[in-house]
């Protein structure tokens, strides 16, 4: 099987974006993300492939080779990207897996073609991958490749990673192609997930709806083992770090600051414009904040970047006029004559601006409703080797299981909200430091590459192997 990978990724997007020049010449370019970036050296060692959609509907392109990895593009017509991607992914499994803050759609039609799409995927997939090989498949939208790969290729190792939380079963209940999906998943060898609780909550289920056995982390069919485990996603921390560390970004950090017209504090929001993530809940406390007077005008500003996500969801449309609304209820109660308390852009911003907005951000708030992980609360710890900035941070992400000393709330309480808010901006620097200082420790040791490289490793012990069978003296448990 010579010219096939002995590593692949298999993901909904490929890790990379089309650029077109003036003169209408396109080229492709890495997309940002931690994601590529601990994963491209292990790419580099064993001629790794990475099977995904490259963005553009009714295209198919040939397989490209870009920085070293093999990209196999996987085509969608439109009309699968509005079933699978915008349908089934992001209007059923995104609200059902995340507490269904907003009512999940029940659709056959997009059932139907996410089923279609997976098949495809696995196709790809199973076309590219040489005898033997690992084959890494991530998040939601592939829940089914893993069956439907190892249908086509038993000798395959197959991995799967959620990025997003794994719900409890009375919600994943309600799915009506619920044994279907939970099949596909244990396709996999071993099925990742951010926190202990997903895998749990995924092993109870398994035991509900198809009678299956498990002990501690181990799931039994008949005739093999399927390994579940928590591998919390981290930020590449170095990079971070000697980033902000960087003259022309300080610079740009106190730029930003005198922009904003100087205010004691500058309270920072970063998210993709998503219902999940509560950026109505933390505008809200701030509105609230200013209103009752417990902030003086001019004292603090909240820049809110919200970056344009799935425009052609109904429940994103309603969002960003929601936002939208609110912002300008609070600007037109508070602003003054050179001062404007919220700061709203709906755009998104590179690395090194992004990184600025961090170092210049006294009070990071990220108050999600539910959140597999949240990379932003990583992202603004690794950028504060000043050891300033406090960081309010939702229980509801799984990075508030690591970064017990942040400024926790509960997002549904605006008081507490509101509260924590304060008690950040009033801290001592000594304080925040106190704080910071063990939570950078946390993000320097557990940073993206050990994400990567526990996944792999547990991937490819002999636990893992497909070959393995074992006459365990399992209870049901
Ligand atoms: P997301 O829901 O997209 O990820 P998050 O983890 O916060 O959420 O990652 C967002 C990323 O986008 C961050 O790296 C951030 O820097 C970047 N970003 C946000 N706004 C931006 C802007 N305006 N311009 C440029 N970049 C911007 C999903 C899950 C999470 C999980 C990740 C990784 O929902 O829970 O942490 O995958 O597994």
């Amino acid at each position: 099987m010579s010219g096939r990978s002995s590593f692949l990724i298999v993901a909904n997007r490929l890790p990379v974006d089309r650029t077109l020049a003036p003169d209408g010449t396109a080229s492709w370019r890495r997309s940002p993300g931690g994601l590529v970036t601990a994963i491209a050296p292990v790419m580099q060692r064993r001629h790794g492939a990475w099977a995904g959609w490259h963005g553009a509907p009714d295209e198919k392109l040939a397989p490209f080779e870009q920085d070293g990895m093999s990209l196999i593009p996987v085509p969608l017509s439109a009309s699968e990207v509005e079933l699978y991607y915008e349908g089934f992914s992001n209007a059923t499994l995104w609200p059902l897996y995340h507490d269904v803050v907003a009512t999940p759609v029940f659709d056959r039609k997009m059932w139907d073609t996410y089923r279609m799409v997976n098949q495809r995927f696995a196709e790809a997939a199973a076309e590219a991958a040489d005898e033997g090989a690992v084959v890494w498949v991530q998040d939601y939208q592939l829940q089914l490749v893993p069956a439907m790969l190892r249908r086509l290729r038993p000798d395959l190792r197959i991995g799967f990673f959620l990025h997003i939380p794994f719900p409890p079963t009375e919600l994943f209940w309600r799915l009506p192609w619920r044994k279907e999906l939970v099949e596909g998943l244990l396709g996999a060898d071993l099925v990742g997930f951010q926190l202990p609780g997903g895998a749990s909550n995924f092993r109870r289920l398994c035991r509900r709806l198809l009678g299956l056995p498990y002990k501690g982390n181990e799931i039994f069919l008949d005739d093999r083992i399927v390994t579940t485990q928590a591998f919390p996603i981290s930020v590449d921390f170095a990079q971070l770090d000697s980033l902000v560390r960087e003259p022309h970004i300080v610079a740009r950090a106190k730029e930003i600051r005198m922009e904003l017209g100087d205010p004691e504090h500058v309270l920072l929001g970063v998210d993709r414009l998503d219902y999940t993530k509560g950026i109505g809940q933390r505008l809200e406390a701030f509105g609230e904040l200013l209103n009752d007077g417990r902030l003086r005008p001019g004292e603090a500003v909240f820049v809110q970047i919200a970056t344009p996500s799935r425009e052609r969801v109904d429940e994103y449309r309603r969002l960003r006029d929601d936002i939208e609304l609110q912002v300008g209820r609070i600007n037109g109660e508070h602003a003054q004559l050179g001062y404007q308390p919220v700061w709203y852009f709906h755009q998104s911003y590179n690395h090194e601006e992004l990184a600025a907005l961090y170092l210049a951000a006294d009070v990071m708030v990220v108050t999600p409703l539910r959140d597999g992980m949240n990379l932003v609360a990583k992202e603004y710890v690794s950028c504060h080797h000043d050891l300033h900035g406090g960081l309010v941070l939702s229980e509801f992400t799984g990075a508030a299981d690591e970064l017990r000393q942040a400024y926790l709330v509960n997002p549904y309480d605006v008081e507490d909200v509101k509260r924590q808010m304060l008690t950040a901006m009033r801290a001592t620097p000594h304080e925040l430091a106190r704080r910071m200082r063990t939570m950078r420790r946390r993000v320097a040791t557990y940073d993206v590459d050990r994400w990567a490289s526990e996944f792999l490793t547990a991937l490819e012990s002999p636990a893992a192997e497909p070959s393995t069978r074992r006459s365990a003296s399992w209870r049901s448990g």
